[in-house]
């Protein structure tokens, strides 16, 4: 095997023997696999597109849950994969049958087989069949950032939010992934137009998740536990756990929040339910601990999901994407309500959880509510009590050098105020850092996708501020990625115009040295270094 498409790769240049996320050599090969016939099918829709003919959603959602599955940590279990496999294919069949002129189809567009030949094909088209570095580097650069568009897009479809234009270029852009004529020129700039279509897609969701559920709105969220057993919903799917909200109430059992679920207490239609207890816990990665402690069942509606111990593997659920071997896959395709039952059954025969900690922690700062606040920071930047926005979005991650993000929140100067989305933010949302005339110094605006909204917020603030350039706001930019949805964001951010992005706590393995510097010399993308130097290449000296 090999993979290094997240932060964690083994030696900080790839996994080989086995995944460091615990993914096993037969899945990364199925999951090379899937990515393969998905790029195949994406060929295949793309001319059907060119010759006037419609994609039906249907294939649309099938590709996009494909690219889903492959995301890091997301899906382990080696036969679901293979399933999409021959979905995929049989789909593919039937497409081909449509398209009227089949003439210098790929093979990837035109290959299909048996089971029996998947793991001999699988081996032939990882990451490494593409020789030339540099060409391997922008292939994968954009083939991440689509795995990261496509988790947003799916998001979107759960309701029942569809944008043709985005599925079509996320098509578009995985079929000239395979192509040969194209050069580094050319995988730049298809780069870029990802990074374009990154903002597309995190805009769909962001209509889909406001519609449905409310603009977020500030919120106190409980970190502390009852007396009722639980349920443990954590992953991204908004759906989800409003279906989980609906079926558990009235039953005896509360609902918690883990990790990327937090945000879905800002929603103000998830506010009305009184057995929507709290947060429980931390990031994706203490799962180990927290899992076993919260005494019940946990839903996995996504990523990221930690191979589970033994003491608590039976109490594991996944949907949608996500997925782990021996762990029960609740079942429910777009539009249908899924059945938690079982969960909820399980959920009765459980003690409650056991207590980690007491308080409470502050969010729900998306874009409509910072914008209602608008005046006041304005006014706080106008006076000089804010001095600086630190945006620091994206992962949270099991390194120890992550420590630096910590330490870094608790140097930064007292009139700087961060900016946060995704679970990077449990580095420091639990320290007491205060505010600035009542604005808090930690604005999470959500999940990692809400990054949007901070896009949001730092163009309005330049049309406030009457600027010409975005990288004239007084903000910098600190972010922590571990998978690919941060590499969807930092390329909507590069479109965006967005320059000296800091991005920690180690660059990509999969930016070749020329591809890294294509990036260092057009948009300053650069590294972290010390909390002490940082804080002076940001604040200056003291
Ligand atoms: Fe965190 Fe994992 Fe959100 Fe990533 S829970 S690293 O999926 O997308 O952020
Ligand atoms: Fe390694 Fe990350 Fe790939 Fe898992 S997803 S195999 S940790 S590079």
């Amino acid at each position: 095997m090999f993979c290094y498409q997240c932060q964690e790769t083994a030696g900080c240049s790839g996994c080989t023997q086995a995944g460091v996320c615990g993914k096993s050599p037969e899945v990364a090969a199925m999951q090379d696999l899937l990515v393969y016939v998905s790029k195949g099918i994406s060929e295949v829709t793309t001319r059907l597109r060119e010759e006037g003919k419609k994609v039906s959603p249907e294939i649309n959602h099938l590709i996009t849950l494909n690219l889903f599955t492959t995301i890091t940590n997301a899906n382990f279990d080696e036969e679901a994969i293979v399933s999409r496999i021959v979905t995929t294919i049989d789909a593919k069949k039937e497409l081909l049958e449509q398209l009227g002129d089949q003439n210098n189809l790929s093979e990837a567009a035109l290959w299909e087989a048996g089971r029996e030949e998947f793991g001999a094909k699988a081996a032939k088209v990882g990451v490494l069949s593409t020789e030339n570095e540099d060409i391997r580097s922008l292939r994968e650069l954009i083939t991440y950032g689509l795995k990261g568009l496509s988790a947003y897009g799916k998001h979107a479809n759960a309701l029942l939010n569809d944008d043709e234009e985005v599925d079509a270029f996320l098509q578009k852009a995985l079929a000239k992934t395979l192509d040969d004529s194209l050069g580094a020129e050319e995988l730049v700039a298809l780069t870029l137009e990802t990074g374009k279509y990154g903002v597309n897609g995190m805009a769909l969701l962001d209509k889909a998740n406001t519609t449905a559920y409310g603009n977020p709105e500030i919120t106190k969220v409980n970190i502390g536990v009852g007396k009722r057993p639980g349920i443990l919903i954590s992953g991204h799917d908004l759906r989800d756990i409003e279906m989980l909200l609906k079926q558990t109430e009235g039953t005896g059992v509360d609902v918690y929040t883990h990790s990327e679920m937090l945000p879905a207490h800002y929603y103000p239609a998830f506010k009305k339910y009184t057995h929507f207890t709290g947060n429980y816990g931390n990031a994706w990665w203490k799962q180990k601990e927290e899992f076993e402690s919260f005494n019940g069942p946990v839903l996995m509606t996504t990523n990221c999901i930690v191979p589970p111990k033994d003491s608590y593997k039976d109490r594991l659920y996944t949907t949608g994407a996500a997925g782990f071997p021996g762990c029960k896959h609740i079942p429910g395709e777009i539009g249908e309500e899924k059945d938690f039952s079982e969960i909820i059954e399980h959920a009765k025969k459980c003690a409650s959880p056991t207590e980690i900690e007491t308080g409470e922690i502050v969010g729900g700062f998306a874009h409509n509510q910072v914008l209602a606040l608008a005046d006041a920071v304005v006014g706080a930047v106008n006076s000089g009590a804010i001095k600086k926005f630190v945006v620091m979005a994206g992962c949270d991650g099991r390194a120890k050098s992550r420590n630096y993000y910590t330490d870094f929140a608790k140097a930064l100067p007292k009139d700087a105020v961060i900016l946060t989305a995704g679970c990077a933010k449990y580095k420091y949302n639990k320290l007491d850092l205060g505010d600035i005339g009542g604005i808090p110094r930690v604005l999470d605006a959500g999940q990692c996708n809400d990054s949007y909204s901070l896009a949001i917020i730092a163009l309005k603030l330049k049309e406030v501020f009457g600027l010409d350039d975005i990288n004239d706001l007084p903000i910098v930019y600190n972010i922590a990625w571990y998978e690919q949805k941060a590499v969807i964001v930092l390329l909507a951010l590069l479109y965006l115009g967005v320059k000296n992005i800091h991005l920690g706590p180690t660059l990509p393995a999969f930016l070749s040295p020329n591809v890294a510097k294509v990036l260092v010399e057009n948009f300053g993308i650069a590294g972290i270094g010390t909390v002490e130097d940082d804080m002076e290449l940001f604040f200056g000296k003291e």
